[in-house]
């Protein structure tokens, strides 16, 4: 049996985070959790590209353009669509994650989604360095385990 695990060291792995300025006080602290959790992986910032995006339905394509470039591994998208400050949360956060596992597949690069979608700011607080963690980090782990594992499933792409 041939099973493959992705380890968890960043170092040489280059990525892309694309992060949403809307509920920036919540996508700020998901930035710097994703950041240190780098950091503390073993990557070095300099091989971090980092662009801001006006809101989560930008995402996708921003988080596309990172995944063409050839010197990026892998793309962590970061935002925060709360229910109660949107009409529209379905669909901000529905197309929002449609888009970035089309620009996953499309690319054959792994776009990591870490777009809290909560029903207040205390839940969204709560996910970005609070009580519950910080899915930025969480969500730099999960990019770095599939660069790690994808890397030794081969087959290009
Ligand atoms: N964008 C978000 O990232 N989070 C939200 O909660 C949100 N709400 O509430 O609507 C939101 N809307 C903006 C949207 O992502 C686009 O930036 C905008 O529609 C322009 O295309």
């Amino acid at each position: 049996m041939l099973e493959i695990k992705g380890n968890l060291n960043a170092k040489g792995v280059r990525l892309g985070i694309a992060v949403s300025r809307f509920n920036e006080l919540i996508t700020k602290e998901l930035l710097s959790g994703a950041v240190d959790a780098y950091r503390r992986l073993g990557g070095d910032e300099a091989d971090l590209v980092v662009v801001w995006v006006p809101g989560a339905l930008e995402l996708p394509l921003a988080a596309k353009k990172l995944a063409e470039r050839p010197d990026i591994h892998a793309v962590v998208a970061i935002g925060a669509v709360i229910r109660g400050a949107t009409y529209h949360f379905e669909v901000v956060a529905g197309q929002s994650a449609a888009g970035l596992m089309k620009a996953q597949l499309d690319t054959g690069t792994p776009i990591v989604n870490a777009v809290l979608t909560t029903d207040t700011i205390e839940q969204a607080q709560e996910r970005a360095g609070t009580k519950a963690g910080n899915k930025g980090a969480d969500a730099v782990m999960a990019a770095i385990e599939l660069v790690r594992a994808l890397a030794e499933v081969g087959g290009g792409g």
